[in-house]
């Protein structure tokens, strides 16, 4: 495996800057929070860090929109600081790749404000300017934040376009000038010294010729519209000569609205485009955009399959459970009762941390870390649910308690509550104000006190990421699912060359016995469990509620 790139052994671990670590007792996590806290990320055995934009920002979608791409936002710190955390990283041997968010800039960018100022500025074509249609918008195109994709701008009578909020104009990628700058701040970085980049929604870069509007039946996932554009491809291979070749650089593509058939295209190694793609089949398997609908197993590991088979064998890919933008893993796919929360935690990273890709663990989720329990629209603070209420909730189309029931389930904003480090009300993370309330289950879910107890959800990762390492049948191995209809337990083995694994876990709370396949048997290398050890050579194994298995096989 040694002709293998680095980032294919790799486990990521994302930090979400402003939820992370505060330091200065202003309520907002800093990049000195961060660097406070990189034992934990040792002790955890992570070996690269995405970290989500901390460039200066207006922080109209939390950093998500930015205003100087070779800046630190104000409220993170200052540029000594991202020096420091990125030394503080390089001396632990941990990799950094920072949140590359280019498909568009905040409404506040120079570039923006020059473009906005005159159809004549030399920056105008910089973004994407339409004359309105019929006294509305140039075509139906929605924002993913509600409303129109389109704004209309007083001062030079056109409308430009938004695929997020009207304070996220995006990027025109067609213009040579636009491309050319991208590069540019991707080189600022990468000679600083960080190991690559996660790409948000970059399949959107290359716009539909034309800008028709979308049919009744696009309307219904326009993100497979905005990510299929003509040119994404020739973007994405200029940028790996432009920016990336020879840097041995790891990129991660938001693949959102590219499908299982078209990932390839985007992650074989031949292309030159990218090293990985998200895909958010898992993550969005039960949502049907706010609304939460059943999932069923079969349905989950379908798309493990799916995934995998994306992957093929000149490409690869990548294994999360949750990010900044979905609700907490446990939550999502566990069970977070008290009874439950530990055992399915586990479950859920044993099955994350033993594919055939790159895990990306969310800052928290080795925690246990659960939704929170919001209760009113005003204890939300993202953009995106304030827009849900303005459209949904406002205008009389859904109560506000259906809206709400849905929220407590999909908010982005459960996965963006502080990270809970001690059993204090402010769960360590702050001596002030939290800009989103703490947790209350701090006091039983808290790094601090998991430390010291092997048997935590943090030990439990730390084991798995440990047996990653050791075993490169749990990278590289083949993947093949014992049982795709299976409604309760998930059992895969992963095989390369001599060594085979297989894992088994019980996806609900009810003891199951599981009848292995004829030709996998329990060997007698248990490599993980979180019950009773299954009998060595055994094909029948008994599993108590949420228990899983990583075992050699005979
Ligand atoms: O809720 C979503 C879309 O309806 C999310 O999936 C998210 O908006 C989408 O995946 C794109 O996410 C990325 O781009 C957004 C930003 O708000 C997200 O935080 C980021 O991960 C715009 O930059
Ligand atoms: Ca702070």
């Amino acid at each position: 495996m040694s002709h293998e790139p680095w980032w294919k052994s790799a486990v990521a671990y994302q930090i979400y800057p402003r939820s992370f670590m505060d330091s200065n007792g202003d309520g907002i996590g800093d990049l000195n929070g961060i660097t406070s806290k990189l034992d934990h990320l040792t002790a955890l055995g992570v070996d690269v860090v995405w970290l989500s934009p901390h460039f200066d920002s207006p922080n109209a979608d939390n950093g998500y929109d930015i205003r100087d791409y070779r800046a630190v936002m104000a409220e993170f710190g200052t540029m000594d600081d991202f020096d420091r955390l990125l030394a503080g990283l390089t001396e632990r041997g941990i990799e950094l790749i920072v949140d590359l968010v280019v498909n568009h800039t905040s409404d506040q960018h120079a570039w923006f404000v020059a473009s906005r100022s005159s159809p004549d500025d030399p920056y105008r074509d910089f973004y994407i300017w339409r004359d309105g249609v019929d006294g509305g918008p140039p075509n139906n195109y929605p924002s993913f934040f509600s409303g129109s994709a389109w704004t209309f701008d007083d001062s030079t009578g056109q409308y430009y376009l938004h695929y997020f909020a009207r304070q996220q104009p995006d990027l025109n990628w067609e213009h040579p000038a636009v491309r050319a700058e991208v590069y540019d701040i991707m080189r600022f970085w990468l000679d600083k010294g960080v190991a690559g980049f996660r790409m948000d929604v970059i399949p959107f870069i290359s716009k539909q010729p034309g800008l028709p509007d979308l049919t009744r039946e696009q309307l219904r996932s326009p993100q497979d519209t905005y990510a299929s554009g003509p040119r994404v491809h020739e973007f994405l291979h200029e940028m790996y000569v432009e920016a990336l070749a020879g840097r041995d650089a790891m990129t991660v593509g938001e693949a959102f609205g590219v499908g299982f058939e078209q990932a390839p295209l985007f992650t074989d190694a031949r292309r030159e485009e990218l090293s990985m793609i998200f895909h958010f089949d898992l993550v969005r398997l039960d949502r049907r955009h706010w609304r939460r609908v059943p999932w069923t197993l079969p349905q989950f590991r379908a798309v493990l399959q799916a995934t995998d088979d994306a992957a093929g064998e000149h490409g690869w890919a990548t294994s999360f459970l949750c990010n900044h933008d979905n609700p907490r893993a446990v939550s999502h796919f566990g069970d977070d009762s008290p009874t439950w929360r530990v055992a399915s935690a586990k479950a859920l990273a044993t099955v994350m941390l033993t594919q055939r890709a790159t895990p990306f663990l969310y800052q928290g989720d080795e925690l246990g870390m659960t939704n929170f329990p919001f209760r009113t629209i005003d204890d939300y603070d993202d953009v995106e649910v304030k827009g849900l209420w303005r459209t949904l909730v406002e205008t009389g189309k859904v109560p506000g308690d259906e809206l709400l029931h849905h929220l407590a389930h999909t908010a982005r904003d459960h996965a963006r509550t502080p990270m809970q480090w001690t059993a204090a009300p402010d769960g360590g993370f702050t001596t002030g104000t939290p800009w989103l309330a703490v947790n209350p289950n701090t006091a039983e879910i808290n790094a601090a006190e998991q430390l010291d107890d092997p048997e935590s959800v943090f030990h439990h990762h730390r084991r798995l990421i440990a047996l990653r390492r050791a075993h490169p049948v749990l990278v590289h191995g083949a993947y093949r699912d014992l049982d795709p209809a299976g409604e309760r337990v998930l059992a895969y083995t992963r095989t390369l060359a001599g060594a085979q694994v297989v894992v088994i876990v019980n996806m609900g709370a009810d003891p199951v016995e599981h009848a292995l396949p004829g030709e996998v048997g329990i060997g007698d290398t248990l490599l993980t469990s979180s019950g009773p050890a299954p009998l060595p050579g055994s094909s029948i194994v008994a599993l108590a509620g949420w228990q899983s298995i990583v075992a050699a096989t005979v």
